[in-house]
């Protein structure tokens, strides 16, 4: 396949609430759409489009940055052969390439080679409970279609009491059947963790994403520590975005949370898809609020690599309104009025 053309585009979506990260609240979320004209062997000539949509406060890398890289990198694929099966940013790159960037890039050329492996059955999903607790409560209340196996509840934003409190009115407004997959990033020490698992029923709760801080020396070291401590499971997140990670099996690592924007690209995330399924850990294809371009590639690459997995990608909810309504076929450009919502870059 031959890159013919290429273009970025740059979005600025209004936030359906102020959507609380890590030190601020987002009103709007910006990000860039990287269009590809392709001529491809079999095909002809087509569209491909890949997203870049650093989260800030999760992101490494900034907006611009990744506007100065994509537009280099995509000035430097012009007029180039690739392979939708293996093509890899940082080999093509030859130094680090941002993780929003190797997403973007790899996702645009690998769609040909994801969508031919979809099975486009249904992807199960952890719908993620947001708001006050009255709002998730209600959300239980209203609940109409059938019970997901979990739910997924962001924990140590506040105090560890309104954690426990708020925890256990969800577990008892759920079936008993339904279980929590919790989410701390990183903010408890392991006292407070370990209170908290103290007042849950811990048959009710699937794991708890990165529980605690890096008191005991590293973030490894600390969830083993707060693992030794409970023997309830937990999952890598942020972990997964340090580039020198290496996969190890390790006592109660229960699921790998893998964001593609976050971590960097198809080919790093296929690898660890398979490590961690080669060792029997769940690996859960997540989103990271990109927009729904960005969660429909999710949503294929998840029914691809893990189809029976619940996905972490119940994020478009936050947005007021979204880029496009019905999904785009491959090969096919975006519709004009689409396109024109965004600035050109
Ligand atoms: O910590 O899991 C997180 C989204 C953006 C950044 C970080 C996180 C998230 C999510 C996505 O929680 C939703 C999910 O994982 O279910
Ligand atoms: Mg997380």
């Amino acid at each position: 396949m031959e890159i013919i053309g290429a273009r970025l585009y740059q979005y600025n979506l209004p936030l359906a609430w102020p959507l609380p990260l890590k030190g601020t609240k987002l009103n709007a979320r910006q990000g860039l759409v990287l269009e590809l004209k392709v001529n491809d062997d079999g095909f002809g000539v087509g569209y491909l489009y890949g997203e870049a949509a650093p989260l800030p406060d999760f992101s490494s890398e900034s907006l611009d940055e990744a506007r100065q890289q994509l537009g280099a990198l995509m000035s430097s694929l012009l007029g180039q052969q690739v392979d939708p099966e293996s093509f890899n940013s940082q080999e093509w790159c030859g130094q680090p390439v941002y993780p929003s960037v190797a997403f973007a890039l790899e996702s645009a050329i690998s769609l040909p080679a994801i969508l031919a492996d979809d099975p486009e059955t249904e992807l199960p999903v952890a719908p993620l409970l947001t708001g006050s607790t009255a709002d998730m409560l209600q959300c239980i209340d209203d609940w109409s279609s059938c019970w997901p196996a979990a739910f997924k509840l962001k924990v140590a934003r506040g105090e560890l009491k309104s954690d426990i409190y708020r925890t256990r009115q969800l577990l008892d407004a759920l079936p008993e059947t339904v279980c929590l997959k919790l989410d701390a990033n990183r903010r408890w020490s392991v006292e407070q963790a370990v209170k908290f698992v103290d007042h849950i029923d811990p048959a009710r709760i699937a794991y708890i994403e990165e529980p605690v801080n890096n008191a005991s020396g590293s973030f490894i070291a600390s969830q083993q520590a707060f693992y030794k401590a409970t023997k309830m499971p937990f999952a890598w997140d942020e972990t997964l975005q340090n580039p020198e990670f290496e996969f190890a099996p390790q006592s109660g690592l229960a699921a790998l949370v893998i964001k593609p924007t976050l971590v960097g690209g198809i080919r790093r995330c296929e690898s660890l898809v398979n490590a961690g399924r080669d060792a029997g850990v769940h690996c859960v294809v997540s989103s990271s609020f990109e927009s729904v371009l960005g969660v429909n590639t999710l949503s294929a690459l998840a029914r691809v690599w893990t189809p029976r997995e619940a996905a972490g990608l119940d994020t478009l909810n936050a947005f007021k309104h979204h880029l496009f309504d019905d999904s785009v076929a491959l090969w096919q450009r975006l519709p004009d009025h689409v396109l024109q919502q965004m600035e050109l870059l």
